[in-house]
């Protein structure tokens, strides 16, 4: 089955019950048994609902997945993955990451024993070398989030195996529309589906899906005794969003595309992230890794932060605003926003600009789009 029918009908059978068409909400925290321990495969919701299961075989099916487990928010998918680590592990992450995700490894994790080393992971190599017989893991974003880089996701996976490394990639830019990690040697594929997967800006969730058997089964216990679910509405809304992924992600693409174009076009504009632009040092990793370039783009403008504070404040189509993925075009600063939980030294050290915008473009009008822009650089 192609993409688009899958993200339509996966998990999403005529309900057995009712014959109803669309996946009902099903509100109920537990189910009416029978005789004691004799039921219908339905307990109790932290451990398993209906509505749940349906988004969670429909994603699993969207990353060619064996398994796949939803929770109530990137981050607490990003801790169920990363719960498969214990005291004394390394992991080697990308140094240009969600600073939420940053905040959990660096503020969380680390004081319960795991450890983590930051490298450009645009550079196989430089993995390659920050490897020690104590990592277990490699945490990828790519495209990363805000720089844009991507990594090689095949070339690291054949570093990671032989070595009995874990390879996670948060596959939250690209969406399982435009790169399939496992696919490529990955063991863990994670995603905010709040993001592009959820696509009304209207829930907060989060997704893990996996191959291997113990990955799962690990992941799914960490699901159940921790307990970071998403309730049956937020599933039913996800689900409701994933049918259109397909289309919303061509929309997101065009426009993308045109808002790149048009930025690196302007003489008061410094540098445009965005892996569809010919400038892109990776753009043929681009096209032979990913199937299309995404929604996302980051650009510096000339003039300091307060020029980019400026434009930030001033566009009208763009709503000044943390999150992505939605239908509606964001724009973001970073640095006083999505990121601020990283150190600057840091930032500066991997070239994250105080003077970064980040943009989340929708799926309006490409001309409205432009002239919002145009007017606030203006
Ligand atoms: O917000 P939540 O659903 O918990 O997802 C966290 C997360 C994980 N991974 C990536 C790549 C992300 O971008 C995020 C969340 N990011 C934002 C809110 C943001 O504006 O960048």
């Amino acid at each position: 089955m192609d993409f688009a029918t899958k993200a339509i009908h996966v998990g999403q059978e005529a309900d057995p019950a009712t014959g109803a068409t669309i996946v009902p909400i099903y509100q109920t925290s537990t189910y009416t048994q029978r005789a004691p321990g004799e039921h219908l495969g339905f307990d109790y919701s932290r451990t398993i609902n209906p509505t749940r299961l349906a988004l969670e075989r429909c994603l699993a099916s969207l990353e060619n997945a064996r398994f796949g487990l939803c929770f109530a928010s990137g981050m607490a998918a990003t801790a169920a993955a990363l719960d498969l680590l214990s005291a004394g592990d390394h992991a080697v992450v990308t140094d240009d990451l969600y600073g939420g995700t940053f905040r959990l490894f660096d503020k969380v994790l680390r004081r319960d024993g795991l450890s983590f080393t930051y490298v450009d992971v645009s550079d196989p190599s430089s993995v390659a070398g920050a490897l020690t017989d104590k990592t277990r893991m490699v945490w990828l974003e790519t495209p990363t989030n805000p720089l844009m880089k991507l990594a090689d996701i095949k070339a690291i996976a054949a570093i990671c195996g032989p070595r009995g490394v874990l390879l996670a990639v948060d596959n939250t830019f690209a969406t399982p529309f435009l790169q399939n990690p496992l696919d490529l040697g990955a063991d863990i594929v994670v995603h905010s589906t709040t993001k592009y997967i959820g696509g009304h800006s209207d829930t907060v969730g989060g997704f893990t899906a996996a191959n291997r058997e113990d990955l799962h089964t690990a992941m799914k216990f960490h699901q159940n005794a921790v307990g970071a679910v998403p309730g049956p509405l937020d599933c039913f809304l996800t689900l409701r969003g994933v049918k259109t992924l397909a289309v919303r992600m061509r929309e997101h693409e065009r426009n993308a595309q045109a808002v790149a174009e048009f930025l690196a076009a302007r003489t008061d504009v410094e540098q445009v992230y965005y892996p569809g632009l010919a400038s892109h040092p990776q753009l043929e990793l681009a096209k032979r890794q990913m199937r299309g370039f995404g929604g996302m783009l980051s650009f510096v403008p000339k003039g300091g932060v307060q020029r980019s504070r400026a434009i930030a404040t001033k566009t009208k189509v763009f709503s000044l605003a943390e999150s992505l993925g939605g239908v509606e075009s964001l724009i973001c600063h970073p640095v006083s926003m999505t990121h601020g939980s990283i150190p600057k030294e840091e930032r500066d050290a991997h070239g994250l600009s105080d003077a970064l915008l980040r943009l989340s473009v929708g799926i309006e009008s490409e001309r409205d789009l432009i002239a919002d822009l145009t007017q606030a650089l203006a």
